[in-house]
């Protein structure tokens, strides 16, 4: 391991023999160890102990406990310890980010990207918390109030991916810990160290404000943990981002109890690019959403749909452009494209680049593996006249499709015609496609961009898609209102008791 590795790690505690259960105290973790691999080398970074059934029940237990005196602690009090993480994650924002380069294989400028968007969640989740808002309704009945009142829901379950390892986290537990919910947190089993990080970050101030089982973690492996906690009547909400495949084996578990899904899963993101577009924009634009964090965000844009008259001057800019990528060493500061996340990444990438090609698709640039360690990939464009059924299903690394089209209405249609239903852009200058766009015959998805790429969404919007994506929200706006439960009050000051509807009931 370099220097620099070793240091970020023992910057952050994370040396020895390392845990990956947290409730309220580190517990040892009995279901055996899960090895971290760097991606940018192959090599194993650490072996985390994993947390079994018994360990799980510990950690749910613990939050409940800490449910009973958090549900009735002021909202401002509790924004008081999102404050107080804010603080410390602007502290540790360069090493914990390093952390997450390390471990995820992110750009240096990423890494340090996602502890800001930690840090925003902080700064919003304070404001939340004296919020919380709800609503005075007219009352049709003399000497009434009516008026609906938010409360808290209980420990909520997070499940998080190895693409966003800790900003997920936050956005969920940020707006949670305000809310009055505990939370118990899942990570991928990717990346437990940047898990693992947080958590000891997050250790004192739970201390000093006596609830140590607020915040809890169990890392574990395998499809059978997420079914303790789809299953578990203790966690009203399960809030789990990952593949559209996990998210229908949870949901309908989660369901079957009655509990709430918030569910962030898979995008197949499109970008329209009209004849007005501003080609230099669209270049930017297109490269930064197609090929950064190495194709692995769930807003990466996948397909593009490009007006046929500039079409093959766009495809030759952007070939130009993809030539020329610093791929390569995450740590290094020139770095744009860092390592898919491990092998079966790059064997999928293969696998979808060759299954385009039987398609009729043509690989116009990338596609190869880089002859180093880790798991290094030259992004790839691919070009076909026609729609290739491969470009329909999210391959998590930097393939981008590209088609032209001849009417505006058929790229929306093609925008739509697909079963994830995230992010989506339009390069236009002329407003009445950017409007048609956005209007409800336009874009389906939960996020739509005007000359803006699919990705980096800021976290004061509520984030999350439609159709197979999953329907939730997380982050900003009223995404809040998920992690609440609403009581709808009737308050009579008056002496008679009139009834609603006009019903008389004398007796
Ligand atoms: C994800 O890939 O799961 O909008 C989340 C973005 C980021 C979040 C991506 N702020 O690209």
């Amino acid at each position: 391991m370099r220097e620099i590795e070793q240091r970020t790690l023992s910057e952050l505690g994370l040396e020895g023999s390392l845990s990956g259960v947290y409730d309220g105290q580190w517990r040892a973790g009995r279901a055996g160890t899960v090895d971290v691999v760097n991606p940018a080398t192959g090599e194993v970074l650490a072996s985390v102990g994993l947390g079994d059934r018994a360990d799980y029940d510990a950690c749910v237990e613990r939050a409940c406990d800490a449910f009973r005196q958090w549900r009735i602690t002021p909202p401002p009090a509790r924004g008081e310890l999102i404050r107080r993480l804010g603080n410390e994650l602007r502290k540790h924002k360069k090493s914990l980010g390093m952390l997450v380069t390390l471990e995820a294989g992110k750009i240096v400028s990423e890494g340090q990207g996602e502890v800001q968007e930690m840090i925003d969640m902080c700064d919003f989740g304070v404001g939340l918390s004296r919020q919380l808002y709800g609503l005075t309704i007219a009352s049709e009945r003399p000497h009434h109030r009516l008026f609906e009142q938010w409360h808290p829901l209980g420990p909520v379950g997070i499940i998080t991916s190895f693409n966003f390892p800790v900003a997920v986290w936050a956005w969920n537990s940020a707006v949670a810990t305000v809310c009055g919910d505990p939370t118990l947190w899942k990570p991928s089993p990717r990346t437990p160290l940047t898990a693992i990080a947080v958590m000891r970050i997050c250790e004192p101030i739970l201390r000093e404000f006596e609830l140590p089982g607020l915040m809890t973690l169990c890392l574990a492996e395998g499809i059978e943990p997420g079914g303790w906690m789809a299953d578990d009547v203790r966690l009203p909400l399960i809030s789990a981002t990952g593949s559209c495949r996990m998210g229908k084996a949870l949901a309908p578990r989660v369901a079957s109890r009655l509990g709430r899904s918030l569910l962030e899963l898979g995008g197949n993101n499109a970008a329209i690019v009209t004849e007005s577009a501003d080609m230099e924009l669209v270049v930017r634009a297109v490269v930064f959403a197609a090929v950064g964090t190495a194709g692995q965000r769930c807003t990466t844009l996948r397909r593009l749909f490009v007006h046929r008259s500039t079409r093959d001057a766009l495809v030759e800019r952007l070939v130009h452009v993809y030539r020329q990528l610093p791929i390569g060493d995450p740590w290094d500061e020139k770095t744009l494209v860092g390592p898919l996340i491990g092998e079966e990444a790059v064997g999928a990438m293969e696998r979808a680049l060759e299954q385009a090609r039987a398609e009729g698709g043509e690989v116009v640039c990338g596609g190869e593996r880089l002859d180093r360690k880790g798991y290094f990939v030259t992004p790839a464009i691919v070009v076909s006249d026609s729609d290739l059924p491969v470009s329909h299903v999210e391959t998590f690394a930097p393939i981008l499709y590209v088609r032209s089209y001849d009417d505006f209405d058929e790229a929306i249609r093609w925008n739509n015609d697909v079963p994830q239903g995230l992010s989506s852009a339009v390069f236009t200058e002329r407003l009445k496609e950017a409007e048609r766009f956005l209007s409800p015959a336009g874009s389906d998805c939960g996020i739509a961009n005007v000359n803006i790429g699919t990705s980096g969404a800021e976290i004061g919007g509520a984030f999350g898609g439609e159709k197979e994506t999953g329907g939730g929200r997380e982050a900003g706006s009223d995404a809040w209102k998920a992690y609440m439960r609403r009581q709808t009050c009737t308050i009579n000051y008056g002496s008679d008791l009139p009834l609603a509807q006009g019903i008389r009931f004398d007796i």
